[in-house]
């Protein structure tokens, strides 16, 4: 399709609604923050919004992506960028006297995700319009999302994150889409002698549509959110007995279902209200494509040719009862049916080989919940036995491991392998562990259900967007294909040995480090030096990520510069950006020992600007927008066999930081694709990681042989970084020592030291470094999540059947 021309006139006239509606007479009446609304509101009334199937012959089958979180960033400036409407959008405003860019500023971020699950979710679907691929996303409207981060004395402090969706520009609101959810209740016999579910209340599911744009070629595609509103909440029972007060007061606020994201990332609660938040939003999703299904005038047997259910991991899992129990119970199928339909409908993506991540619930939550998905639970599981009592006769053993319902525990994963005709991992090495590890029985079972398909993340907002003089230069060198073809950025490899393209790929990224620095000193007053290499890590705050390992590195520097102030090392500025989940005290410790660390290095005058540690609060999408252009190096340092994929590594690659990192997710793949010369990989590997941990690992030994090592964590117990408080770091340190540090984190220090040796030692060679982000930038095409997706729609959503 083509791109959609911009109506100037239209638009001025949509703007001229917008601030009338505002009840202002006049544009320049409007405050900066209403410009920015109204300029949204007027884009989104002019862009038509496809909902329902465009399904082209190669690809058929409408994909609805379920996933709990889309961390989809600020919308204005994408979706300007990718109507093509940037420009003129630009010039209209400055007849206005409004700069575009500081509008953009004014939009909150829709924080609508923890990490890197919910962003690849935002970067898939920006990735399916381009391509043109038939979908639709399937979210939650929070109210609350993930938290905001200050800092108070170096602790991290949360504060909600109202970020005031009911006067969001962007969304629209489909009344006629309404569903209504039942919960809770019991069953009941009905005159088949089935099962019926009366639920004890309902709530209203109301659809809000935000419009996600492909990249100049006119295909908009809805992300639905759920927001729960009352539907008077209401005990059938007690009514029925005339107590029709108590019936109401049965009921729970509706609308505190999708008040607030959860704030863990790998890592499970068995809360009730994150089950409820889970149900909600599979019921209305299946809801909505059954009726989209049947508005189509298709029969029900035939819904696994056109739709295909992608789940974002476990989150989403109860759809798959969801269905069935729709099947059964609604259109009255025999099981034999209802279960052909929904095993070729689903298909999952694992996240996580981590057990604490691993989704189980409580039998007596579901049952209490969701009684009727249990009885379907437990059929699903009898069923399953047989298959597996075949395989393995009286094997107890393997049942305990691939049992779904087990122990008074309900394993979602487990439920997800067998009911899905397809299960992916994130990136190779994690793929491979999904079969030999984590998956292995299935596998033996099953080998055509497994696949791969490495992680990939937009270049639209992660090139074009966040870095707008690279791209220039890209686009002046090249042409202006690579936006949609990434493996184009090949074309540029021959440039990696031109002085005149490599100075001015050098001058991007000063000025770039430049503009970080000058927001560094409005948001915390210290002042960096561009000059200095900027070394980043930024994700969400996690032990197997290894934050502390980074720490630790800088500790040893700081005491390195003690102890020999004439040490010749390259100056850095160590940049940090995290959030840790507001119940992992472990994670809030070791912010605060950076931030504790940072405040000594900074105000140490010996020091001189050749260290300085800068940790910024409230990391999020607009702020990695700031960071990722401005970095030097790229630190993917977590324990090998433990991050699944990582996509930040991708986004740092892209912008020319080259990486530190262990071979671990898709680390492993950038080294292949990058070269080994142009990237700094260390440190134990996942085979490695798993064999030490196997042999009873005793980092008191590693402790015992590195003097240096040892001497820096007693330095953190010493209350020389904690004004005397000598505890203030048990819990890190109790974790490394006593704690049996099962990250590997001493295990691996001494290799990561080294690693930044070489790294120093290229950076004082300005021109191989160049030389070597240049072909970073040229070599990671692949890693496009336009890539990602047509693989997906290979081997999964469009395979043969
Ligand atoms: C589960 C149950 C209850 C509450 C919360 C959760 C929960 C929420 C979020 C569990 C996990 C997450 C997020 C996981 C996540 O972000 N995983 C990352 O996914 C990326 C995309 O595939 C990978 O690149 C990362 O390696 C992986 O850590």
């Amino acid at each position: 399709m083509p791109k959609l021309k911009l109506d100037k006139a239209a638009f001025q006239s949509a703007l001229e609604r917008q601030w009338q509606r505002l009840g202002l007479h006049d544009a320049q009446e409007m405050s900066a923050f209403q410009w920015w609304q109204a300029v949204s509101a007027a884009v989104n009334e002019l862009i038509p919004f496809q909902s329902g199937r465009q399904g082209d012959k190669k690809n058929p089958r409408h994909v609805n992506y379920l996933s709990m979180e889309f961390l989809i960033g600020r919308l204005t400036g994408n979706n300007l960028i990718n109507l093509g409407w940037y420009d003129t959008v630009k010039k209209a405003l400055a007849e206005y006297h409004i700069n575009l860019s500081d509008l953009l500023e004014q939009e909150t971020d829709p924080a609508l995700g923890n990490g890197g699950l919910g962003r690849l979710a935002a970067c898939y679907l920006d990735s399916m319009a381009t391509v043109g691929q038939s979908a639709t996303g399937y979210g939650l409207n929070y109210q609350y999302g993930l938290f905001r981060q200050q800092f108070s004395d170096g602790k991290q402090v949360e504060i909600p994150d109202d970020w005031h969706r009911e006067s969001y520009p962007w969304f629209r609101h489909q009344p006629a889409l309404t569903v209504q959810v039942g919960l809770g209740g019991k069953l009941v016999k009905n005159e088949s002698g089935g099962e019926q579910w009366q639920p004890a209340f309902m709530l209203n599911g109301e659809a809000w549509d935000l419009p996600v744009v492909g990249y100049e070629n006119g295909v908009t595609l809805p992300l639905r959110l759920w927001q729960a509103t009352h539907a008077h909440p209401f005990d059938l029972a007690l009514f029925n007995e005339g107590k029709f007060l108590k019936a109401e007061q049965a009921g729970i606020d509706a609308a505190k279902l999708t008040k607030v994201l959860y704030p863990n990332d790998n890592h499970q609660q068995g809360k009730q209200l994150r089950l409820m938040q889970q149900y909600f939003q599979c019921a209305c999703a299946v809801a909505d494509i059954l009726r989209r299904h049947h508005l189509a005038g298709l029969s029900i047997q035939s819904l696994p040719d056109h739709e295909v259910i992608q789940l974002n991991d476990t989150h989403p899992t109860i759809a798959i009862p969801e269905m069935l129990r729709v099947l059964l119970d609604q259109h009255q199928l025999s099981w034999e049916d209802a279960w052909r339909i929904t095993s070729r409908t689903f298909a999952y993506t694992n996240h996580t080989l981590m057990p604490e991540a691993l989704e189980c619930w409580d039998e007596k939550l579901v049952r209490t919940l969701l009684p009727r998905h249990f009885a379907i639970i437990k059929n699903i599981d009898r069923e399953f036995k047989k298959v597996v009592r075949q395989h393995w006769p009286d094997d107890e053993a393997i049942w305990a491991k691939v049992a779904v319902h087990y122990d008074h525990q309900i394993r979602m994963a487990n439920l997800c392998v067998v009911c899905g005709f397809a299960v992916n991992g994130v990136a190779a090495l994690h793929s491979d562990l999904v079969k030999t590890d984590l998956f292995a029985e299935y596998f033996a079972l099953w080998p055509e259900k497994f696949h791969n398909v490495t992680n990939g993340i937009t270049p639209r907002r992660w090139l074009k967007q966040c870095n707008p003089a690279l791209t220039e230069l890209i686009d002046n060198t090249i042409g202006k294909g690579w936006v949609t073809r990434l493996e184009k950025l090949k074309e540029l490899e021959p440039y990696a040995d031109q002085a005149e393209f490599c100075e001015r790929y050098q001058q991007i990224k000063r000025d770039n480090k430049q503009k970080l620095a000058e927001k560094i000193q409005q948001l915390t007053d210290i002042t960096v030096n561009p000059e200095a290499l900027f070394d980043v890590q930024i994700k969400r705050l996690h032990e197997y990520k290894r934050q502390h390992l980074n720490l630790l590195h800088i500790m040893s520097l700081y005491r390195q510069l003690r102890d020999n102030p004439a040490l010749d090392i390259v100056p850095r500025v160590f940049l940090f950006g995290a959030k840790a989940a507001p119940g992992y005290a472990l994670a809030k410790n070791i912010i605060y020992a950076i931030n504790q660390v940072a405040e000594k290095i900074n105000n140490d005058r010996k020091i001189n600007d050749r260290l300085k540690v800068i940790f910024l609060p409230d990391y999020r999408v607009s702020v990695a927008e700031w960071m990722i252009p401005a970095a030097d190096l790229s630190e993917q340092i977590s324990t090998a066999g433990k991050e699944a994929s990582g996509t930040g590594n991708m986004k740092l690659a892209l912008n020319g930081a080259l990486t530190i990192g262990t071979l671990d997710g898709a680390n492993v793949e950038i080294a292949q694709q990058v070269g080994d010369e142009h990237i700094f990989i260390f440190g134990h590997t996942a085979p490695e990681v798993k064999e030490i941990l196997s042999q009873g690992y005793k980092p008191a030994q590693i402790l015992k042989k590195d003097k240096a090592l040892k001497a820096l964590l007693t330095e953190l117990g010493s209350g020389a970084y904690s004004n005397k408080h000598k505890h203030a770091f048990d819990p890190l340190l109790h974790s490394l020592q006593q704690g049996g540090d099962p990250y590997l984190v001493l295990a691996d220090f001494a290799a990561y030291a080294e690693a930044q040796q070489r790294v120093d030692a290229l950076y004082r060679r300005p021109q191989a470094w160049t030389r070597s982000a240049v072909l970073n930038t040229a070599r990671v095409g692949f890693f496009s999540s336009d890539r990602s997706i047509r693989d997906y729609q290979q081997r999964i959503w469009q395979a043969k059947r």
